[in-house]
């Protein structure tokens, strides 16, 4: 079977012909990697379109950041920042998804044009997010999560990080399909940086194989995140900051399209819509 045929798809979303690229916009003021910059609902709509520009298949768009320490953003606060630039984008034309761990929003932002619903907490934030999604028939992301960003790094304690993730998710899975969700419109997702230390995260992204074999499309979100800091800096120097680690996201982005990676969730979109074009002709090649 070739890689392209094994990456599968979500049943309500289009079917790309290569590992899609799902552009980034954080409507909110303090992301860690690009807070405050679409924080207005013009400018949040605007960069979504230059993302697709570039190369974005989807945009999806968050009013919460999960950068870790964060503190929760209220439900009116979340839906004010959300629900005008999904209407605006899928007005557009534009496929989006939406990253909340909450129902309402999830339920709003559907309502406004939102074809997957991404919760970073895979269901575990909201008990209504589970049957909210299994009633409104979108496609929807379960990411390995432990607890919320204000401790999520005391939770990084593993053992042997790829057996308990997989482990973990495997349950979620049951969990969520349990709970309705049609399985088929299931993607899964590792959530690099979640609970997570750096060696975790490229244990991750070195077996994305064991991740594909549960089953579902995979989605893969190293965008910008701490370990590639991590591998950047140089002796003794610090990481470098976050907008300078887009070559290193490519890089992960090509790993992720030629491992059969469903979509990467990424901030910079032309260079990993370069890297996926690569990764394809590669594959074209085999
Ligand atoms: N990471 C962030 C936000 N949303 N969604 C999914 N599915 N997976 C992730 O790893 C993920 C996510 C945090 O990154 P950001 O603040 O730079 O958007």
């Amino acid at each position: 079977m070739s890689t392209l045929r094994a990456r599968g798809t979500a049943r309500g979303l289009p079917e790309w012909d290569r590992c899609a690229v799902m552009g980034v916009v954080n409507v909110t003021p303090d992301s860690f990697s690009d807070g405050g910059r679409w924080f207005d609902t013009t400018a949040a709509i605007k960069h979504g379109l230059e993302l697709v520009a570039t190369g974005a298949d989807l945009v999806d768009v968050g009013g919460e950041s999960t950068r870790p320490g964060a503190t929760r953003v209220d439900e009116d606060e979340e839906l004010r920042r959300v629900v005008p630039v999904v209407r605006g984008l899928a007005a557009e034309g534009v496929t989006v998804s939406v990253d909340t761990m909450r129902a309402s929003v999830a339920r709003r932002a559907v309502e406004a044009g939102a074809v997957l619903v991404n919760d970073v907490s895979g269901g575990l934030a909201d008990p209504e997010m589970v049957p909210s999604v299994a009633a409104a028939e979108v496609a929807f992301v379960v990411m390995h999560w432990r607890g919320f960003s204000d401790n999520m790094n005391s939770l990084a304690v593993y053992d042997d990080v790829v057996a308990e993730v997989l482990a973990e998710l495997r349950a979620r899975l049951a969990a969520v399909i349990e709970g309705g969700v049609d399985p088929e419109r299931i993607i899964v997702d590792p959530g690099l940086g979640f609970a997570k230390q750096a060696p975790h995260d490229l244990a991750l992204v070195a077996h994305l194989a064991d991740l594909r074999a549960l089953g579902h499309p995979l989605l893969v979100a190293a965008s910008r995140k701490r370990f590639l800091g991590h591998i950047l800096a140089a002796d003794g120097a610090p990481p470098p900051p976050a907008r300078e680690r887009d070559a290193a996201t490519a890089a992960v982005s090509a790993i992720a399209a030629h491992e059969g990676a469903w979509a990467v969730r990424v901030h910079d979109v032309r260079a990993t819509a370069d890297a996926v074009r690569v990764a394809r002709a590669v594959e074209g090649a085999l």
